[in-house]
This record gives C-alpha cells, sequence and structure tokens, in this order.
C-alpha cells in the first residue's frame, strides 16, 4: 500500500514564520488535492523544547546560520521555531488534516537535532515510523512538505533506506535555500539514494 507522508507544513516554516521557506504556502493547495488520492496520510511536526540546542539564541554570540559541533556533529544554528505548543509549531489552519492516521513529533529532544521523520540526527532515537507504515503494509511512500533541503531530504533518505519504494513529489516541497542551489542539490541527493521523482499532476 502506499503513503502520503506530509512533512512539517507548521506556521514557522511558511511565510512570516520564524524559519520561513519562500513560497511555502504554495504547496498548501497541492497538498490538499493529493489527500484525496491517499487512504493513508501521516504527517510529522518539528516540535522542540525551549532549550533546543539547535537553535542559535540558546549558543552565546551566536547567529542563525553558523555552524557548531553538537555531540561531534556538525549543527547548523537556526532562529528559535517551532517551539512545541507555540502557535509557529501548529500547523497552517488551510492544511486539511482529517482523516490522517498520526503525526510523528521530532526534535523533542534539546541536544539532538532531527530533520528526518524517522530518526534523530544521530540515528539513535527512532520515532517509530518506519515500523508504524510496515505494520499498516506500507510499502510506498509519497513525500511532500518542508523544508526540501532539510527535513523532507532526511525522510525522504531514511524511507529508501528503511526499504520503501520511495517519490518526491517535487511541487510539493519548497526549500530554505540557505547557498541558492540547495535545493538542486538536495533532489540530487535523494535521486542518487534511490528516490524517484514525480509530479503531482502525474498523481492527480
Ligand atoms: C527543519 C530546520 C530546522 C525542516 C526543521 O522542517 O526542514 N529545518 N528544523
Ligand atoms: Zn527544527
Amino acid at each position: 500500500m502506499k503513503a502520503l507522508l506530509i512533512v512539517d507544513v507548521q506556521h514557522d516554516f511558511l511565510p512570516g514564520g520564524a524559519l520561513e521557506v519562500k513560497d511555502g504556502d504554495k504547496i498548501i493547495p497541492i497538498i490538499n488535492k493529493l489527500q484525496s488520492k491517499f487512504d493513508f496520510i501521516v504527517g510529522t511536526q518539528d516540535w522542540h523544547p525551549e532549550n533546543h540546542l539547535s537553535f542559535a539564541a540558546n549558543h552565546k554570540g551566536k547567529k542563525p546560520g553558523e555552524i557548531i559541533k553538537l555531540d561531534g556533529m556538525d549543527q547548523i544554528l537556526w532562529p528559535v521555531h517551532c517551539v512545541k505548543e507555540s502557535h509557529g509549531s501548529q500547523f497552517h489552519p488551510y492544511l486539511k488534516t482529517e482523516g490522517w492516521k498520526k503525526v510523528f513529533k521530532k526534535g523533542t529532544n534539546p541536544k539532538i537535532d532531527s530533520y528526518s521523520g524517522f530518526f534523530d540526527n544521530h540515528k539513535r532515537q527512532d520515532t517509530g515510523l518506519g515500523k508504524y507504515l510496515k505494520e499498516n503494509g506500507v510499502d510506498t511512500v509519497y513525500v511532500v512538505g518542508l523544508a526540501a533541503d532539510y527535513c523532507v531530504k532526511f525522510t525522504v533518505l531514511d524511507a529508501v533506506s528503511e526499504g520503501f519504494k520511495t517519490y518526491l513529489v517535487k511541487d510539493g516541497t519548497r526549500a530554505v535555500n540557505l547557498e541558492p542551489n540547495d535545493f538542486e542539490k538536495a533532489i540530487k541527493d535523494m535521486e542518487e539514494a534511490g528516490a524517484q521523482m514525480v509530479k503531482s499532476e502525474d498523481l492527480i
């Protein structure tokens, strides 16, 4: 069975949000249309405590965009975003969420970031998403959401490595683009890992 994975369509990643993705809101009507083609839909939600170490504000003198070592791993520092329960952490009200089977929250451990919907960035903690999909007979996933060069990309890479046939719906995502070509780079990384690209119009 196929599933639609909707990654982090939250206020803080949309125009006007703390970590806004340009044109991020344009994907909402596309995702809503796509949802009618899927019987199995799950969402992910970036869900950080205030003291999360991915926030520049939690490191004296550091600014968003700077890179530090966190537990031996490179960590990009972000503006404070998706603090659990805050307005910024909520799904956009135009995004249909009725009928979703489950929402997987990630980034809850203050000491480690978590881009993928499956695992934290060290691959130490498992959100349970892979097991949940497999238990429900899902073998194919279509991924949409924000942001293409971070949480969507790492969710796609883990979906491939967890053995799912994995598609990225290319017009159902947008990138942060800290560097101007990050979208193209992310697409290349996903394709090289074995994910396939589709357009929403091919599915609707
Ligand atoms: C994300 C940066 C930090 C994302 C989440 O959803 O792509 N990016 N936290
Ligand atoms: Zn985050």
